[in-house]
């Protein structure tokens, strides 16, 4: 693991994400009295970047989504994060207004759909977009009065497609020795942001333009970013061969840092003797003999592939009998954004999907598709993906897809095949999955059979180049590149200003 105390030494980093890594809810106690309840919500993201600021410390700014994360917090809406109390966490609480037009409107109705190229999706209301501006300058309002309180010199580190304009607005209050931005998901060409109205996709851009870094998956988002500043931003100067932008007087470097995930802590929690345990009960029950364990791990998400992947295997059980009774597929379901109407669609066509396939293919001893449809605890996805013969992702988008690397940290037997879709950002990285498109699903069914039939030799050899190269690419290889090249960043800055 890379030294991560040499940097942030003199420095506090300032965190904001939309999504809180700690959720205090209100629950009924066993006597029937009320209690609290801490989580942490499912997600890639917080999954990715509490193990960061376990090891950093600091401050991280997000929305207080939960029902008690007011009684839990100080007035300022701060509080220190429970169990380790490594870092704080201030809460931002938003009213219904606010989630509706902010959150479910612009941010996952409007800019979701667009970057994941899922044009049918999107929508766009001005008020989605009004409430998308005030509630950036609120969170902006929040990093700034916590940049004033900084013990050290701040250096803001902002997440995601929730907060395009806040770079900028927080630069106009106060400025950070730094600022720098994840974009977690695709990045549209120009032909798909200009979807937005004309003044909304370049204040966008312009706000994205007042960090200093913006940091994307993979180098076919970030050229498309170039292009549609290149676009919309007709005063910005791109140097397309160092990747930098020159904007109102200011370098904006252009980064690719793909994600990672901790992969001694899946390992770790792969091998606990529970999950010995389940992995042995799940291969007794499903995987004896010749058959084989399929599993998927998924919010519920229309850029997950969820129903193509059911309409591959109803096709896999239909055209090749053979198939039925040797394969059996658990599907991890999260329900995910519940409260916007393509979510709920989707949840509804994925359980009657599950159910048809279930009603035609099963047999007095085998169920072909055996679903979870809730959150299960991260210990309980690491025994299950340990127990797998194979895993499917088949996403139509996906920045990423840390599901793929979290399985590759579990298969501590190693006899897994991954079954990728090349559309996430994994695929770019990832060598020696089965890589498919789920567009095309006569392709998805030779993919899932090829690695149904993969012989033990083979499936091992793969397996174990791909968790080499995970266990050179964790997350803190991810976070100690990043910081390293904010460090070069101020410190180039620092000479050009003393060279002056
Ligand atoms: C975004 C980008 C990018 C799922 N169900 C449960 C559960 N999960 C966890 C998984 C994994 C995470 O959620 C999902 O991560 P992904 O990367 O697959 O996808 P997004 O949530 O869409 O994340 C993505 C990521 O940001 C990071 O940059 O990779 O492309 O879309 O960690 O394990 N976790 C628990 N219970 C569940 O039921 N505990």
């Amino acid at each position: 693991m890379p030294d991560l105390s040499r940097y942030l030494v003199d420095r506090t980093l300032i965190m904001l994400s939309n999504r809180e890594p700690y959720e205090h809810r209100f629950v009924e106690g066993t006597g029937g009295e009320r209690a609290v309840e801490v989580r942490q919500p499912p997600g890639g993201l917080v999954s990715a970047l509490d193990p960061t600021m376990q090891a950093t410390h600091g401050v991280w700014v997000a929305w207080g989504s939960g029902s008690a994360d007011k009684s839990t917090a100080d007035a300022q809406g701060r509080l220190r994060v429970p169990q380790t109390n490594a870092y704080t966490l201030r809460r931002v609480f938003l009213d219904t207004t606010e989630v509706d037009g902010f959150y479910l409107g612009f941010a996952n109705s409007s800019l979701w759909p667009l970057c994941h190229l899922l044009v049918q999706h999107f929508s766009y209301r001005d008020e989605f977009w009004e409430r998308y501006q005030s509630v950036n300058a609120k969170f902006a309002r929040a990093v700034a009065d916590e940049i004033q309180l900084a013990d050290k010199t701040p250096i803001v580190w902002i997440q995601d497609y929730h907060f395009g304009l806040a770079a900028a607005m927080i630069r106009e209050i106060v400025e950070p020795q730094l600022l720098h931005q994840f974009w977690h998901i695709p990045f549209p060409p120009a032909d798909i942001l200009r979807l937005l109205p004309v003044d909304v996709d370049e204040a966008l851009l312009r706000g994205l333009l007042g960090n200093d870094l913006i940091e994307f998956h993979t180098e076919r988002y970030a050229l498309n970013f170039l292009g549609c500043v290149a676009e919309f931003i007709p005063e910005a100067e791109i140097d397309a061969e160092t990747f930098t932008i020159r904007f109102e007087g200011r370098d904006i470097e252009i980064g690719v840092y793909p994600i990672s995930i901790d992969v001694d802590r899946y390992e770790r929690m792969a091998s606990t003797p529970v999950n010995t345990a389940l992995a042995e009960r799940l291969r007794s029950r499903y995987a004896k003999n010749d058959c084989r364990l399929g599993v998927g791990v998924d919010r519920v998400d229309y850029t997950k592939g969820i129903p193509e992947r059911l309409r591959a295997l109803r096709l896999l059980w239909e055209q090749h009998p053979e198939m039925r009774e040797r394969f059996t597929f658990l599907l991890v379901a999260t329900p995910s954004r519940s409260e916007i109407s393509a979510y709920r669609s989707l949840e509804e066509e994925m359980v009657r999907g599950v159910l048809e396939i279930n009603a035609r293919f099963r047999t007095r001893t085998w169920t072909p598709i055996v679903l979870v449809h809730e959150n299960v605890s991260a210990e309980l996805l690491a025994g299950v993906y340990r127990a797998a013969d194979l895993c499917l992702v088949s996403s139509l988008q996906d920045g990423m897809n840390l599901v793929a690397k979290e399985f590759l940290a579990c298969q501590i037997e190693e006899r897994g095949v991954l079954v990728l879709s090349r559309f996430t950002g994994a695929a770019e990285e990832i060598d020696g999955a089965v890589l498919i498109n789920p567009f095309n699903i006569d392709g998805f069914v030779e993919g899932i059979r090829r690695a149904v039939n993969m012989g033990d030799g083979e499936r091992r050899v793969r397996m174990h180049r791909m968790r080499t190269q995970l266990r050179s690419r964790t997350i803190f290889d991810w976070l100690a590149a990043i910081l390293s090249r904010t460090e070069a960043i101020i410190a180039e800055r620092s000479q050009e200003t003393g060279a002056a």
